[in-house]
């Protein structure tokens, strides 16, 4: 079936900006399920000759669901509608790792990247004596240019050779220097953002997240990595695989 038949559109239906009709019979046909995750949207041409509008108003169309998260553009492969990222419980992978595996890029944007002595909460969650100097790297994570999480990690100073090293991915910085964790200990809980993290990741405040904190510990059993990960809850499926006892 053609897409306009699959979303029932008819440009000469309804009132208000052809654009939006469009972008919310499209939002309304992906949240339905009616068009499935993954699936790939016709070409920009094809959707305004099969809709009967102009590729002006496709691409406006499309533009505000690529910044809604419902939909991504792959360069050099089109359209897709968003998948939601399952995301297993059992693999000590890093967030640019879980969007290489999805075919999505992942970028960062820096709320903060310092130097300082450990809290004392950090100092109990990462096994470190009062005063010593920890790194934390503050980030907002995002898939194809969506917010997906907000990150905010602290590093003991003695895993990495300095705060710059960090640029793309912490977990790549920290296995140059040997210092990867090979084991975690994660607690999850459903949260709400804040106005301020709300802002940070363009959702309304009081958005439903799942907040995600991991230690990440050395084959020694020192502690390499405290994070507190947010992530969006209409992004994320975390699945994990579970044995019977015995
Ligand atoms: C993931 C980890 C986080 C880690 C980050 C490193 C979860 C819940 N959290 O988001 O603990 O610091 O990856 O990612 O999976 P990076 O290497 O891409 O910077």
């Amino acid at each position: 079936m053609s897409l306009a038949g699959q979303i029932g559109f008819d440009a000469a239906e309804g009132r208000g900006p052809l654009y939006r009709r469009l972008e919310e019979r499209l939002r309304h046909a992906i949240e339905s399920g009616a068009v499935k995750p993954e699936q790939a949207l016709p070409s920009e041409r094809d959707l305004a000759e099969d809709l009967a509008v102009s590729r002006i108003t496709v691409r406006k169309a499309l533009d505000g669901l690529v910044a809604g998260g419902l939909l991504v553009r792959r360069q050099g492969a089109g359209t897709f509608v968003a998948g939601r990222v399952e995301k297993s419980f059992s693999k000590l992978t890093s967030f640019s790792e879980d969007m290489a595996a999805r075919g999505r890029s992942s970028r960062s944007e820096w709320i903060a990247r310092a130097e300082g002595a450990v809290t004392p909460d950090e100092s109990l969650m990462l096994g470190l004596s009062p005063g010593t100097a920890v790194y934390r790297f503050h980030r907002i994570r995002f898939a194809d240019d969506f917010a997906m999480a907000l990150e905010y990690s602290t590093i003991p100073a003695f895993a990495l050779p300095s705060l710059s090293v960090v640029r793309g991915s912490l977990y790549e910085a920290l296995n140059a220097a040997g210092n990867r964790p090979v084991r975690a200990l994660q607690r999850l809980r459903a949260v709400l953002f804040d106005k301020q993290q709300a802002s940070l990741m363009g959702v309304e405040p009081g958005a439903p997240g799942l907040l995600i904190e991991r230690r990440g510990f050395l084959e020694d059993g020192r502690a390499v990595e405290m994070t507190q990960s947010w992530y969006r809850g209409d992004a994320y499926d975390f699945v994990a695989e579970l044995n019977a006892i015995g």
